[in-house]
């Protein structure tokens, strides 16, 4: 069984808490774009597990991969791994040695150019841009060049001399691209993973023909896709589902279901358009009740209402055949709940978002209202046990998407989760 799971939103909508949830029953759990720059969150009991590189499913003890679409920062991949063998917990990770790696120029020269941008994207900072770059000239230090000097000695005689150009015409320092002392802690990593340099496509293809269940973990949300999101403020991956299957090397007919994960409102952290961003006391009930900070830099996120005309072009992005909603729990106490269910732009009403990012900057959201409730919902064992207007907001979405709702995460909690 192949499935693969997405953020439908602009990221942060708990994909990390649901991958842990499905985990359990997955043979391997792969991340297929994205690098660093993601956060996913799983928190069991009194641990909380940050990961950014590391799939999701590690709890479980599932076969952890990384795929040759990712961009990988070995020395955050490192420190992960560090962190999760001090608690007794020995990752079964397999990267692809087509896997690019993020080296300290990227880093750099996304600083420079972030820092340097009059109207700014709001990047993490963590070379994700620059990676991809050199990814797709075909002038990437891929995996494979880490486990051998020779290689990646001979790869930066290639490419370093035009990095080096650019870093310095960016006002850095050039001296970054061969700096020993970080090459040496690349190679060291390198070295230290040889043994899990692996094949993706051909593992995944053989499990699959095995009976094996494999869960592809997206990273980032729909609207962060660097096609079909809100340009230019995305990532720089290819973020929606039909992504798994190019990236992973799995042909799209394996793929059994695409699950979503919707959050019961929005956030988005970074620039960029959010129709229904809210500046007031809803706004920051969110940001708090929320706890939204960035995962990874600790940033606030922006918060507002949920935005069902988003959700509905997400739906068709990726074609869900179910879907997960989480942080319900963090609407009690707000009444009326609003759902923006259209947009209006010059007089019209739309339905459907503008594809040019300008024009979507400036829909304003039209909302109908749901009742709200005051009950704490935290501790629902079952569906039936939510207040009713917990379950007619969980019904209406269902209804305005037409996708099935097949999770309802009620905390960040793994025992907080409801299957319907
Ligand atoms: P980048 O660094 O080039 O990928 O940034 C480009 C845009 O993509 C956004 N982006 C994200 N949005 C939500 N969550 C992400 N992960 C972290 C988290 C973010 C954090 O889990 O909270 O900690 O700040 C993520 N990664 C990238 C980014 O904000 C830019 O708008
Ligand atoms: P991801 O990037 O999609 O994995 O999401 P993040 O981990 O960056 O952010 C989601 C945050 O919401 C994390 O802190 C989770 O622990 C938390 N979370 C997930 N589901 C729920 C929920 O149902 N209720 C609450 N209150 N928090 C949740
Ligand atoms: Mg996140």
């Amino acid at each position: 069984m192949f499935t693969i799971l997405t953020g439908s939103q602009f990221g942060d909508e708990g994909k990390g808490k649901v991958v842990d949830l499905l985990a359990e029953k997955y043979d391997i759990v792969v991340r297929f774009q994205g690098g660093d720059n993601a956060g996913h969150t799983v928190i069991v009991g009194d641990r909380t597990y940050k990961l950014h590189l590391t799939p999701s499913g590690v709890l479980f003890g599932a076969r952890l991969l990384i795929g040759p679409g990712v961009v990988l920062n070995p020395k955050v991949l490192w420190s992960e791994i560090e962190a999760l063998r001090a608690e007794g917990i020995r990752p079964n990770l397999g990267i692809d040695a087509k896997t690019s790696i993020i080296m300290p120029y990227h880093i750099a020269l996304d600083e420079l150019r972030e820092s340097g941008r009059k109207e700014k994207i709001g990047t993490t900072k963590r070379g994700i841009g620059y990676a991809y770059i050199d990814k797709f000239s075909r002038d990437e230090v891929q995996m494979k060049d880490l486990t051998d000097p020779a290689l990646l000695e001979a790869k930066l005689a290639e490419i370093g001399p035009a990095r080096e150009k650019a870093i310095a015409e960016m006002g850095g320092d050039p001296a970054v691209v061969r700096d020993p002392v970080l090459l040496g802690e690349y190679l060291e990593i390198g070295r230290s993973l040889k043994e899990n340099v692996a094949d993706v496509s051909y593992e995944i293809n053989v499990a699959l023909d095995a009976g094996k269940k494999v869960l592809a973990e997206g990273a980032q949300g729909a609207f962060l896709d660097v096609i079909h999101g809100t340009q230019k403020f995305v990532t720089s991956s290819f973020t929606t589902a039909g992504s798994a299957c190019a990236n992973l090397g799995v042909g799209p007919a394996r793929v059994d279901n695409v699950v979503g994960i919707v959050k019961a409102y929005m956030t988005r952290v970074g620039e960029g358009p959010m129709p229904t961003e809210l500046k007031d006391e809803v706004g920051a009930h969110l940001s708090k009740i929320g706890k939204e900070f960035g995962t990874t830099t600790g940033r606030p996120r922006r918060c507002g209402w949920f935005d069902a005309v988003l959700a509905k072009k997400s739906m068709y992005l990726n074609g869900y055949t179910e879907l997960a909603i989480t942080k319900l729990d963090v609407l009690g106490g707000l009444d009326p709940i609003k759902i923006c269910t259209s947009y209006e732009l010059d007089g019209k009403t739309l339905n459907y978002p503008p594809e040019s990012t300008v024009e979507f900057a400036r829909c304003r959201p039209i909302y109908e209202e749901a009742k709200g409730w005051t009950e704490d919902i935290t501790g629902a064992k079952s569906y039936g046990a939510l207040p009713k207007a917990v379950r007619d907001y969980v019904e209406r979405i269902e209804e305005l998407l037409g996708v099935k709702i097949t999770i309802v995460s009620v905390g960040p909690g793994r025992e907080q989760t409801i299957w319907r």
